[in-house]
């Protein structure tokens, strides 16, 4: 039973474990490549981790295309490798989560091999099957106007039995019929699997996709421009949702001591996000909410342009650090994942004037906050987006590809693409999935293979583990002494309350905060510069309090004002 609630302090870094470290030389990273950075792991100050999938698949996503979730994919290492991974953090006392994918499988998942084998097959309502309909000639076309999020049609046609299943991410992705009793119950069996291998937790993929409409609508046309419809209306948070969690945590988490974040794409309302996290709901521990990674979206989707905005950040930060406590719910304090650029490039500044500052001042931001902290891999390091100068062709993701390659079709060959190559330099999923740059070795140390799985960033002479060790000025020093003060001061920060300063007060580029302990004892003032240029800080009210955490200039100048220098952060404390 959840008894204890470590989960609420813990630190979660990241690992993407394509791109961690390749212990074998083969360019791609492997299990007994985290297992030997363990100690550096701990160094950082996580005390868990969460692996992005190592399942076994045939990797058309990134291993978020499970093929069996009983065996590591072979490059990765085996069974044993991943208990000795378990053991190696448990010693060290590093707790475990592993990506739990479960809104679909892979194609080649021995489920769906039956499945598509004939209408009648055992394992059929495991997934979505629908018949064809047909158009005003006559010709075949899909049950419904869903669009599947990597593009294309949502529905996937089947020769063999006539009918088409529903794919929301790739053909090659079918989704899980959470309806079928039986599917649910071989799902939570693999949960088990691995929380009776001493897995501590799991992070949910696209969690709240697993209960459809149950009639399937079409969607409403939003984007006549398009074939296919953006679905979620009725693909998202759908009518069975909850029944489905409380069923996997009274059948599965309630018999472990263990921790659930799930991923919450498109569900935005506080409302509808207190059903999930909402203390008396029983439901799960936190959410990760979708609007961090899309706050410089464009309305009508990922890569269209729509520059960042801190008043986007204060908005959604104020918004769940005060909604929170009211239903008793916690936070997910992120700003990156695998799942797009990186922060430092996309809201602060990866500019060499300014790039130190800036990763400091994210590291300012997330470490000040209530809740658990989740960051990822490099960004201990101020990892930034690809160089500039990459061409479309150093970009491999199939989401950004889809995306370029059907704008290009749009536009016929030839073609200026500008406009798109510069939102996939801040946003496609690539960034943050360069390899981990250790030191100023070839390919950074990652792998010490002829090629790499992915490109190194240019970057890598200058900005590595190896030369910001033991600089006491470095930004990997920097989020040491974030995290020590975090946990020095757990009080104030990770379960502290927080409150918003006035813009009218702090101006609209300073976005400033206080974080005061429950008993109201202690109050920390932080203040973050997100402009690149310097900025004044009317500090009146707060005479005399002093510096807590800050690695730069920060002036007094006269007796009311703090002056910082672009993209400052700091901290300030009256005990
Ligand atoms: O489409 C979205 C909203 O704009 C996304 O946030 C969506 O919820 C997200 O892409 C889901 O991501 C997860 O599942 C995918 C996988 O490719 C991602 O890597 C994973 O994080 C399919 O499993």
């Amino acid at each position: 039973t959840q008894s204890t609630e470590w989960w609420k302090e813990a630190i979660v870094y990241q690992i993407y474990p394509a791109s961690f470290l390749d212990s074998n030389s083969d360019g791609l990273g492997d299990l007994q490549g985290i297992i030997s950075k363990l100690d550096y792991i701990k160094s950082v100050g996580a005390n868990a981790v969460w692996l992005s999938p190592i399942f076994k698949s045939p990797q058309k996503d990134m291993g978020y295309d499970v093929a069996d979730y009983r065996e590591i994919h072979q490059p990765y290492g085996s069974i044993q490798d991943a208990e000795v991974l378990i053991q190696g953090c448990h010693e060290r006392g590093i707790k475990v989560l592993f990506d739990l994918v479960v809104n679909h499988t892979s194609d080649q998942h021995p489920w769906f091999q039956e499945s598509r084998s004939s209408r009648t097959s055992r394992t059929r309502d495991w997934y979505i099957w629908r018949n064809p309909k047909t158009d005003i000639n006559g010709a075949r076309k899909p049950p419904n106007n869903w669009a599947s999020i990597f593009g294309g049609s949502a529905w996937t046609w089947d020769e063999a039995t006539g009918q088409y299943y529903l794919s929301l991410f790739l053909p090659s992705q079918p989704d899980l019929n959470w309806p079928n009793e039986d599917m649910r119950r071989a799902t939570y069996s693999d949960m088990e699997f691995w929380l009776d291998r001493g897995v501590d937790g799991f992070r949910i993929d696209s969690m709240n996709l697993m209960s459809k409409h149950p009639d399937l609508p079409d969607a409403p046309i939003t984007r006549p421009d398009l074939e296919f419809q953006p679905g979620d209306l009725y693909f998202a948070s759908g009518p069975r949702m909850h029944e489905y969690i409380k069923e996997m945590r009274t059948k599965v988490f309630d018999k472990y001591d263990c921790m659930t974040v799930g991923e919450l794409g498109f569900t935005k309302d506080e409302s509808s996000v207190s059903e999930y996290v909402a203390r008396d709901r029983q439901e799960l521990n936190m959410v990760f909410t979708g609007d961090i990674v899309d706050m410089d979206f464009g309305p009508d989707g990922k890569y269209q342009r729509n520059d960042f905005r801190v008043s986007r950040l204060r908005d959604i930060t104020t918004r769940w650090q005060s909604a929170m406590p009211k239903f008793d719910g916690w936070n997910a304090v992120y700003l990156d994942n695998h799942d797009s650029g990186r922060s430092l490039s996309r809201y602060a500044s990866d500019l060499p004037q300014h790039r130190d500052t800036a990763a400091k001042l994210l590291a300012t931001y997330m470490g000040s906050l209530s809740g658990t902290l989740f960051l990822l891999q490099g960004q201990e390091i101020g990892m930034a987006n690809a160089s500039r100068d990459w061409g479309v062709e150093s970009y491999i993701d199939v989401e950004g590809r889809n995306y370029y390659d059907s704008v290009l079709k749009q536009r016929g060959d030839g073609a200026d693409m500008q406009d798109v190559l510069r939102e996939l330099r801040l946003k496609s999923r690539d960034n943050g999935r360069l390899p981990m740059q250790w030191n100023g070795e070839e390919n950074a140390g990652f792998t010490r293979g002829p090629k790499p799985w992915m490109r190194v960033n240019d970057d890598f002479k200058e900005w590595n583990v190896e030369k910001q060790e033991g600089r006491g000025d470095s930004v990997l020093a920097y989020w040491r002494e974030v995290l020590m003060m975090r946990k020095k001061e757990k009080d104030v920060f990770t379960y502290g309350r927080y409150n918003m300063l006035d813009v009218a007060r702090t101006g609209e580029h300073i976005f400033a905060y206080t974080m005061a302990s429950v008993d109201g004892a202690k109050t920390a003032l932080v203040i973050l510069n997100f402009s690149d240029m310097e900025q004044i800080f009317d500090d009146a009210g707060y005479e005399g309090w002093t510096k807590l955490l800050g690695a730069n200039a920060t002036t007094k100048v006269g007796s009311s004002a703090v002056k910082l220098i672009p993209y400052e952060g700091v901290i300030f404390c009256n005990w």
